[in-house]
């Protein structure tokens, strides 16, 4: 039986644990959960997932959610290797950090601008968030100093997870000229994670469609 994914192209942390199991090679059925139709708060979803999130993975009967805990399960479980999870504990901490950073910093500092104007009709973002998004996307440009990985010295889940929500604000129109390392490592990612650039792109066209259709003018320009 293929694992179930509940997912909607438009959501970085869906598209987060659909890369990573394209990355492994597995078959996955999708379940679409329209966010613009509330169908998360449908009385099924909510008592498989109280926290009413997407993604939600159904491996089996074993139901995750949180994007970060599907993308560590998946490598642990139908992994080849550990490459993109290491069992090492010296080089886990690191890519379990920088999940915690792309969990706890980069992906809600996107989601505290993108979600209202998505889903709430807000036009404009408030000068205190955009920066804050900048400020996050300057942390990642250190990281990615020492080895061009965001942690350690091969593609990890972390690329994964910190490159879909990078490249997602990309595509509501953050602007990534001042961050050099960010811009090569978006083109490495998409050319050494299996898949990644064919099912992240999906998710980034709608979003930049969805971004024109709101707003006239680049409101994330710094
Ligand atoms: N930490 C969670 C965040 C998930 C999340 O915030 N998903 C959003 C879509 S991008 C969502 O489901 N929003 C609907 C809701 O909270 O009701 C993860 O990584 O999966």
């Amino acid at each position: 039986m293929p694992i179930v994914l509940y997912h909607f192209p438009l959501s970085p942390p869906c598209r987060t644990a659909l890369c990573t199991a394209k990355a492994l090679g597995l078959d996955v059925n999708i379940k679409i959960v329209n966010l613009f139709a509330k169908e998360q708060f449908s009385e099924d979803y909510v008592k498989m997932n109280p926290e009413h999130t997407i993604p939600a993975l159904d491996d089996n009967g074993l139901i995750i959610w949180h994007s970060h805990a599907i993308a560590t399960y998946l490598v642990s479980k139908y992994g080849k290797d550990d490459s993109l999870y290491p069992k090492d504990p010296a080089k886990r901490v690191v890519v379990d950090q920088r999940l915690y950073f792309d969990a706890t910093t980069l992906f809600p500092r996107l989601a505290a601008t993108a979600a209202p104007l998505m889903f709430l009709g807000k036009t404009d973002v408030e000068p205190d968030k955009k920066a804050a998004i900048y400020e996050a996307l300057g942390t990642l440009e250190k990281y990615l100093e020492p080895t061009g990985w965001v942690a350690g010295d091969q593609v990890t889940v972390a690329d994964i997870a910190c490159a879909v929500t990078t490249a997602s604000m990309q595509a509501v129109g953050v602007v990534l000229d001042p961050y050099p390392k960010i811009r090569e490592w978006l083109q490495q990612c998409n050319s050494n994670i299996p898949h990644f650039e064919e099912e992240n792109m999906e998710g980034l066209k709608e979003t930049a469609e969805a971004m024109k259709s709101k707003v006239t003018h680049n409101i994330y320009a710094p």
